[in-house]
């Protein structure tokens, strides 16, 4: 049996957390040979209904779950953890403006990098998946001295998972043929899912859709899909989200498909002119938990403009919370 791998959820009680520790438990995420310990932390007003989850987990009687902790205290919550899923946050309440939402989940956000830098393993990997999440990235890993930016990524694979789905449906083919689709930028209506590169099969995506469908259906419908699903469902995606994080954690820990890539957003390098400083959703390749951005794309002007603008975006939201960046 190989050693346990500690992982924490956050705000495990709501939503997607609750979808997603008993796929992490079963064995999902780092494959049926690997036993786990899960943390899961809540704020205290959800404590009684983290109860519920953890005797629910217990019921399934998972072989790899050796161990749950239930806990609102972020120093047991991140203690000695290799992967930190940031899932908490703060919902947007009547009246709140979207920079009022932006400033009090960037303290959120520092509060528990910090406490990642002080508690977690030195190796722990962290992905943000809280709203608004790249810019909730850029605050815990700047409030993580001690730990790389490269320790840190914010999720977009649910917009990626989203693309290949719209795209298999509308070319009749099986998203297992589907690769080298790219989900750039901010995980907002900015972002721009991108075909450009993408093979279905051994054929170019735009041998079998045209460019009008991707710009006047597949972009925006990805872009709003969050808003169709609460729509249809009266709720917020759940299950798609969980296993949009599932499948992040697995291709960054265990590697991507040979000839393929997926989408996760990542401290920019300045890679494809984007702005140092600002969790950008890129194209990498995962190796030995380590990932690496796909370099040398050929992007058009409409492309650029496109990145621009998300670029455009996450420098507003850097802006708004600049007081909570600490000056090297
Ligand atoms: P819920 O409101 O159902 O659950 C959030 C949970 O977080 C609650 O149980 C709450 O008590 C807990 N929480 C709040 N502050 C916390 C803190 N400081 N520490 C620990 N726990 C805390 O929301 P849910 O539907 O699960 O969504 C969670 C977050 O994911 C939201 O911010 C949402 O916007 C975001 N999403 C991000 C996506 C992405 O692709 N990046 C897609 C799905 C989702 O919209």
């Amino acid at each position: 049996m190989k050693e346990t791998i500690k992982v924490t959820i956050t705000g495990a009680a709501g939503h997607i957390g609750y979808a997603l520790a008993f796929r992490v438990a079963s064995g999902e995420m780092f494959g049926p040979d690997q036993p786990v310990i899960l943390r899961l932390l809540e704020i205290p007003q959800a404590l009684s209904s983290l109860k519920g989850v953890g005797m629910e987990l217990g019921d399934c009687a998972l072989p790899l779950l050796h161990d749950i902790v239930l806990t609102d205290d972020p120093a047991i919550g991140f203690r000695d953890t290799d992967y930190a899923l940031l899932i908490g946050a703060r919902p947007r309440s009547k009246g709140m403006e979207r920079k009022d939402l932006i400033v009090e989940n960037a303290k959120i956000f520092a509060a528990q990098g910090r406490s990642i830098n002080d508690n977690a393993s030195g190796d722990v990997r962290v992905l943000v998946v809280g709203n608004p999440a790249n810019t909730n990235a850029l605050i815990a890993s700047a409030n993580a001295p001690d730990l790389s930016a490269s320790q840190f990524t914010a999720m977009t694979r649910l917009d990626h998972n989203r693309a290949m789905g719209q795209l298999a449906i509308k070319t009749n083919s099986l998203v297992a043929d589907i690769t080298r689709v790219t989900i750039w930028g901010n995980h907002s209506m900015t972002q721009y899912p991108d075909i450009g590169s993408c093979f279905i099969g051994d054929k170019p995506a735009y041998e079998l859709v045209t460019r009008d469908w991707v710009i006047d259906h597949m972009i925006p419908r990805i872009q709003r899909r969050g808003a169709e699903i609460i729509e249809a469902r009266g709720l917020s995606s759940a299950a798609s989200a969980a296993d949009a994080v599932v499948s992040h954690i697995h291709d960054w820990a265990l590697g991507t498909r040979d000839g393929d890539w997926v989408s996760m957003s990542v401290m920019s390098d300045g890679s494809y002119g984007i702005d140092e400083g600002v969790f950008f959703s890129m194209p990498v390749t995962c190796k030995n938990g380590e990932y690496e951005i796909v370099q040398g794309l050929e992007m058009d002007s409409l492309s650029i403009a496109r990145l621009k603008a998300s670029e455009k975006e996450l420098l507003a939201e850097r802006s708004i919370v600049e007081d909570l960046l600490p000056k090297n």
